[in-house]
């Protein structure tokens, strides 16, 4: 399994390719070059701008926009359709260069990736000339230009590559202190996973920019937003983020399974082995910072007839709790009098918190409800046991009830 925990310290880039669908189409049609090139619905039509050359933007036009209204500013643009399977070959190209620097990319949409160069870094001089030699591939092969974030986390670097668009190199400080400066006048949008409702409640309660949070203390932001959100924004008012590269190769699934050595007659036995089963998967899937859509019984009797058996989890969940219950609602449907010589727990449908979107749910303003305080409860219980397994090994701590 390609994932790694955050030694302390981790060197992270994020590269996000300039106006990128109007880049490839300035490359490949050298009479668009330095001129207001806008990607997307025709200006007569119904339907949006997909992205502009920063020529365009200089007039107002940007993503999103619908192209009608782009038309009125930007009159003398060029308007051009979306070649979507060409931007997915340089796309491809693209992320090819990154994998030549470290194994370690997560892309996160067409046109940007992290890239944990840690442990490659000093192959070619450290973290900013490694930045500059694949804006410089990026450049003389695909003629396109990438901006870049170098930071010690995830979050930074997204933050700081674009900061200095286009063709930017920004380097966020290490130390905490002068990363709380730099932070502290960066509007509150710039937290990722705040989007424009949750900026306008925050902005209702007169908090405009991360500096005014990092002057909170944590018990005023928990009052406000509850625990979990309140956590949250402060660990990324100060810049922390501990969230490891998430690579393809990621396991897409986590399981385990015990044998018995005699086939095991006792139900009781059967369950136990179950909950440690489960256990041992919640343990391994909650460092990745990824939760399961689905879960997955086996059981082979003792005549080697092999049952599976999945039910999904709405929403998805890394709580132990949570899989416990579903573990066991599947196997007390198959309790039967048959001696059982395996049984096997899984998840599947892992999936990523790369977006970041934790967040907050506008409905948790002011009050925090019951299934909130009852999730942080759960997430608060799993992370004390994963610690003490981590200390003392698996037989370090057992649950009293499942
Ligand atoms: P972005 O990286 O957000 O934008 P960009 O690369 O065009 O410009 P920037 O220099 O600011 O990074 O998105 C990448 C591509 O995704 C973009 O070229 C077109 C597409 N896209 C849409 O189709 N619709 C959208 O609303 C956005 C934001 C992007
Ligand atoms: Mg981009």
């Amino acid at each position: 399994m390609h994932f790694r925990m955050n030694p302390p310290m981790t060197t992270f880039l994020h590269v996000d390719m300039d106006a990128f669908f109007a880049a490839v189409e300035q490359r490949d049609n050298p009479e668009l070059r330095g001129k207001p090139v806008i990607v997307g619905a025709p200006p007569d039509a119904r339907g949006v701008v997909s992205t502009c050359s920063y020529e365009a933007r200089k007039f107002g036009v940007h993503s999103a926009m619908p192209s009608r209204q782009a038309y009125k500013l930007c009159p003398h643009g060029i308007y051009v359709s979306c070649r979507t399977k060409r931007y997915g070959e340089v796309s491809k190209q693209v992320l090819a260069i990154f994998e030549q620097y470290t194994p370690f990319v997560e892309p996160l949409s067409i046109d940007e990736a992290f890239l944990d160069i840690t442990g490659s870094m000093h192959l070619r001089g450290g973290d900013i000339a490694t930045a500059e030699a694949i804006q410089a591939q990026i450049r003389d092969e695909l003629q396109l230009t990438a901006s870049i974030g170098v930071a010690g986390n995830k979050y930074l670097a997204k933050l700081a590559s674009d900061m200095n668009k286009p063709n930017g190199l920004t380097v966020v400080p290490r130390d905490p202190g002068e990363i709380a400066s730099f932070l502290a006048p960066l509007p509150i949008r710039r937290i990722w996973g705040i989007g424009e409702k949750s900026a306008a409640r925050l902005a209702a309660k007169g908090i405009s920019h991360i500096g005014q949070i990092q002057a909170m203390s944590q018990d005023q932001l928990t009052q406000i937003f509850g625990e979990k959100t309140a956590e949250h924004l402060y660990q990324r008012a100060f810049g922390i983020d501990h969230r490891a590269i998430v690579t393809e190769s990621t396991d897409k699934s986590i399981s385990n399974e015990h044998t018995f050595s005699t086939d095991c007659t006792d139900w009781e036995t059967v369950e136990r082995t179950l909950l440690g089963l489960i256990e041992k998967v919640g343990g391994r899937l909650r460092p990745s910072q990824r939760t399961a859509c689905t879960v997955h019984l086996k059981l082979r009797w003792s005549d080697f007839k092999t049952i599976t058996r999945q039910q999904r989890l709405d929403p998805p969940t890394h709580q132990d709790r949570r899989l416990i219950d579903a573990g066991f609602e599947l196997l007390t449907r198959e309790k039967s009098g048959q001696p059982v010589r395996l049984v096997g727990f899984g998840v599947s449908g892992l999936s990523s918190e790369a977006d970041d979107t934790v967040l907050i749910q506008p409905d948790l303003f002011g009050e925090a409800d019951v299934q909130q305080a009852e999730d942080e409860r759960n997430d608060e219980l799993d992370a004390a046991v994963d610690a003490i397994r981590q200390q003392f090994g698996s037989g370090g701590v057992k649950r009293g009830d499942w």
